[in-house]
């Protein structure tokens, strides 16, 4: 393949209700779409998940626009690429902006597929048909709110409901939702809101038949977590922790964890998810796709690589439907019985809606070879 040019768009888009974390609330998505086009015209898309300010890690819409300008689309540009596995060497000497790497790898991996004509599922050697998956609720104001809207979406079938958990935001959330949902899947999410001073508090919530606690201790740490899943019955996920394989591999040695939120973005692209992936399933951890909020792109990337055999968990890729009044593609991404199926046309396998790109879009720019 060889790049003629990139279009870099940044858009905005409302979210349907506003997502709340430990971290706090936010309403609007920005984000870069990436589209790469090659000399026979042919587009493939990519989706930057960095948020507008850096809660969730280091990276923004901002410092990812500046790496993809400044350091990556010159050597995209650089040289013909074989197969998108090569770029994860090319961009070796850039340290981390994992987001970043992977919008531009992403809208690459798409365009490969769609040169050979084949489903970018296909492509990463995924095989599953359709893919099961749960929901992630955010904080609510009470847990009357939560409760209704749990029950919205078991009725809907999502497999899997996952909490946003804090300190004072635990115990008694999930005591009321075992109440009076005793036997779902369900899980929290701390995004880093404990310390092992909370030991106890932890612990508390092992009574509860959790399917694991995702991320409760600091975004950056591996040893903290192995001295917790020591003491803890209930699964620890790792999501913030883990940016590579090599964080992978530690994180898997020292007993951080048992299973592995892997998040596309976060780790630098399709061919380091799917590193970890293998990596996972050797030493029998099972993994599940994370989202971002993403629009339609970013989660038919997520679609594709959950096709692989070890992703056995219900991830976060819930419906278009969930997060927008209008996706950015065509079909928009639709949830039954709690599965998704997978599209079979050639590379993400929706198409792009460009005029609702244009609607959504606040400010482009065209980088030529
Ligand atoms: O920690 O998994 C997370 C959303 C934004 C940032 C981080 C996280 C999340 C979610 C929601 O949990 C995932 C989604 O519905 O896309
Ligand atoms: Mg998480």
């Amino acid at each position: 393949m060889k790049l003629k040019q990139v279009i870099l768009r940044h858009l905005q888009m409302e979210l349907k209700s506003p997502f709340t974390t430990s971290f706090g609330s936010f309403s609007t998505k920005d984000f870069i779409l990436v589209e790469a086009i090659d000399e026979d015209g042919v587009s493939g898309w990519g989706e930057s998940v960095a948020f507008h300010s850096p809660w969730y890690n280091e990276e923004t819409v901002k410092t990812n626009w500046h790496m993809l300008e400044d350091f990556l689309l010159p050597l995209i540009f650089k040289a013909p690429i074989e197969h998108p596995d090569e770029l994860n060497e090319r961009f070796s000497f850039i340290r981390k902006n994992n987001m970043a790497k992977s919008a531009i790898e992403g809208a690459i991996w798409d365009l490969f597929a769609k040169k050979q004509n084949i489903p970018l599922s296909k492509a990463l050697g995924g095989e599953k048909k359709e893919i099961g998956v749960g929901i992630s609720i955010g904080i609510q104001k009470s847990i009357d709110d939560l409760l209704r809207i749990i029950e919205k979406y078991v009725t809907e079938g999502y497999r899997r409901i996952k909490v946003k958990i804090k300190p004072g935001w635990d115990i008694e959330v999930i005591r009321e939702i075992r109440k009076h949902f005793s036997d779902i899947l369900l899980m929290g999410d701390a995004n880093s809101a404990y310390t092992l001073q909370d030991i106890e508090r932890l612990k508390a919530l092992d009574e509860f038949n959790l399917m694991m606690i995702e991320q409760p201790l600091a975004s950056d740490d591996i040893v903290d977590h192995a001295t917790l899943q020591a003491q803890l019955q209930t699964p620890i996920c790792l999501d913030e922790s883990i940016h590579s394989y090599e964080d992978a591999r530690k994180a898997i040695q020292l007993g951080s964890c048992k299973i592995i939120n892997i998040k596309i973005g976060r780790v630098g692209g399709l061919t380091e998810a799917k590193k970890i992936h293998d990596l996972c399933q050797k030493n029998n951890i099972p993994v599940w796709c994370g989202g971002m909020l993403e629009a339609g792109v970013g989660r038919a990337h997520n679609i594709a690589i959950t096709t692989l055999e070890n992703f056995t968990m219900p991830g976060d890729t819930a419906a278009s439907s969930h997060y927008w009044e209008r996706d950015i593609i065509i079909p928009e991404i639709t949830v039954h019985n709690g599965m998704i199926v997978v599209p079979e046309g050639p590379g993400i396998g929706y198409e792009v809606d460009r005029r609702q790109v244009d609607l959504y879009t606040v400010f482009a720019k065209t980088y030529k070879a």
